[in-house]
Parts: C-alpha cells; structure tokens; sequence
C-alpha cells in the first residue's frame, strides 16, 4: 500500500501540491475542501491525466474528513487571503480558526500523522496546528524557507547564466518582509555569492528575494504564488517519506536555538520519516543574529495576539 497524504484546502497551492505529489508517484492523495464538487472535482481531472502520464495513485476529492483516515502526511492549505477592508488581525482570527479545525478533525483519523503547514501567516498558523493537535514539535513543519531560497536560487542562477542545481541559497526567519536572506553561507557551486556577484547586485537580489511573494501577487492580481510553494511542499513530503534526512529551510518550534524559545520560526532543519529530525545551527555573526532576532520578534509578537480557546 502506498503511503497516503492528504491536503486540506483544495486551492491553487493544495491542487498543485497534488499534481507535483501524482507526478512523483509517492503516494495516494486526498484533497479535502469545503467548497462543495470542487475538490472532487479538481481530483477526478488529475485521476483521469494518470493514464496519459503513466503514474499509478489514487487520488480522491471530498467535503469531509473520513477519506484522510490513516494518513502518514497532512499538508495544510485551507485559509483566507486578505480582501479589501480586512485587517491583517481578522486573517490571523480567521485562519486560525480554520487551520485549528482542520488539525482538529485530521489528527482524530491519523493520529501518527506528521502536519505540513503553508496558510498564512505560517510561523503563527504552525503554532495553532501544535498547540490544537496537541503535536510534539518532530511533527509540525511549516514551509516557507524553501520557497523563499528558491526564489532566491533563481534569482541567482538568472544572474549568472548557471544552472539551479550550482546555486545554494539560504533563506532564514519569519516568513514576511522581515525574512533573512544569508548571503555569507550561500554560494554557486562552493564559491560564495559575494565572489560571483558585485555588491549592488547582490543588494538588488536580496530585496527581491524578500519581496518575492508580493512579486508575484502584483502580477497575477487574483491570488498569490503557487507552483513553487507546492513544489516546496512536495520536496518535504518526499524528504519525510523516503526518510531522505534532508536538510532544509523549514519553520520549526524552537526550544533554544538561535536564542529563540516558544516560536515556529524558519531555520535549517533536517527532514526525515520521524519528521523534523534536527535544527542545524549556523555560526553566525552579530549583524546576522541581530536581523535573525528583529524577525523572530515580530512573529512572537503575532504568536502573542493568538487566543486559542
Ligand atoms: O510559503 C508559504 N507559506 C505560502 C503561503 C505560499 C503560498 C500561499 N501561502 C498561503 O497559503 C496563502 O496566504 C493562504 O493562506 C494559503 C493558501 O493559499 P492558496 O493560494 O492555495 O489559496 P486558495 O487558492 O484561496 O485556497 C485556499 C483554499 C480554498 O479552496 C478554500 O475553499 C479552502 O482553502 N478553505 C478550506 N478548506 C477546508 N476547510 C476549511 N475550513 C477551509 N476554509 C477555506
């Protein structure tokens, strides 16, 4: 029997999630949305391209929560984005309510379940799955750092003419405008960044990198990224299950590292059938730790208007 993951909101990032997860044939999908016919719907589509690209995985849309039973992965992707009017206070409320009741009506069917979080604001909304699935920390993840050193890899590897897989790029903090992009320990191919790439430059990669995902949003107008934060999700779900011990840029509760207690917040971590298996702690310098921890307060801050009753 394949291993099973199921994604809740059936959106532009979780049916995406699940077009990268059918392509790798890794395993069995559920996607679970409150939108009536179209998570069944959106399933059914991608069941019936299986045939044409040759991958064997059943994948299966619904309202409820029945079909997730037993799953070894829950990626979370149900929530709201702001409309106009609303306070970025009436999405942490509302999403919190509805990633609280997602963790709650999943870990019931898949108590060994490991959680995957994308909804924003994704420090914050991975301490709501913690703390509502009463989780041990091996067992949430949230994902936004690979996302954002891949936008930065990308910027890079256009910079340079050189290929995606020569650029390492390492992008930690919160996920937001305050996020830290470490140029010191990214490097092409071993040589670091600053080597390759002049100042100016490279000052103009860091702010776009930063300002990635409002990149995209001006652009589209109607909603914001998806295919690289699926694929993202998708390279996490494929560490877990082939308990790979791959180190990634991932939101993580901290007990200590970095200086930081008592927040989820993005740091090199190592992924693997347990879940998260191990933060890695870099060396850091004063100016590094001091962006680290302007970024750290501001997702406790947000962690601190939470009422989780
Ligand atoms: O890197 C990252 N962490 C991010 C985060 C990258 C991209 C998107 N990011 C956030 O993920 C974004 O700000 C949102 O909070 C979520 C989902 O983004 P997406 O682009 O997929 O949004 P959609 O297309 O609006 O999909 C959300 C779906 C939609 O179909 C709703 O009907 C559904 O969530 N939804 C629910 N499903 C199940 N259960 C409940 N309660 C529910 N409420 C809404």
């Amino acid at each position: 029997m394949k291993p099973k993951v199921s994604i809740i909101g059936a959106g532009m990032t979780g049916a995406t999630t699940a077009h990268w997860l059918a392509e790798m044939e890794i395993a069995d999908i559920v996607l679970v949305d409150v939108v009536e016919g179209m998570p069944q719907g959106k399933a059914l589509d991608l069941q019936e391209s299986m045939p044409v690209i040759g991958k064997d995985v059943k994948i299966t849309g619904t309202n409820g929560y029945e079909e997730t039973a037993g799953s070894d992965i829950v990626v979370i992707t149900a929530g709201l984005a702001r409309k106009p009017g609303m306070s970025r206070d009436d999405l942490l409320a509302m999403n919190t309510k509805i990633v609280g009741e997602a963790t709650e009506n999943t870990i019931k069917l898949s108590p060994d379940a490991i959680y995957i979080i994308l909804t924003n604001p994704l420090d914050v909304m991975c301490y709501v799955a913690m703390k509502k699935g009463n989780l041990p920390r091996e067992r949430v993840i949230g994902q936004a750092g690979i996302l954002d050193s891949a936008r930065m890899r990308a910027f890079v590897s256009m910079e340079l003419d050189v290929s995606v897989e020569n650029v390492n790029c390492y992008v930690l903090g919160g996920h937001g405008d305050s996020m830290v992009p470490l140029t010191r320990h990214s490097n092409v191919a071993g040589v670091p960044l600053d080597e390759m790439i002049p100042e100016d430059r490279l000052a103009a990669i860091v702010e776009r990198t930063r300002k990635g995902g409002g990149e995209i949003v001006g652009l589209l107008k109607t909603g914001s990224a998806y295919y690289a934060p699926s694929a993202a999700i998708a390279q996490m779900v494929e560490a877990i299950l082939k308990d790979k011990h791959l180190i990634v840029p991932s939101s993580v509760y901290l007990k200590g590292e970095y200086g930081q207690q008592d927040i989820f917040f993005g740091v090199p971590a190592q992924l693997g059938r347990q879940g998260m298996e191990k933060v890695i702690e870099y060396q850091l310098n004063d100016e590094e730790m001091d962006a680290l921890k302007a970024s750290a307060k501001h997702v406790a801050e947000n962690i601190a208007e939470l009422n989780l009753d």
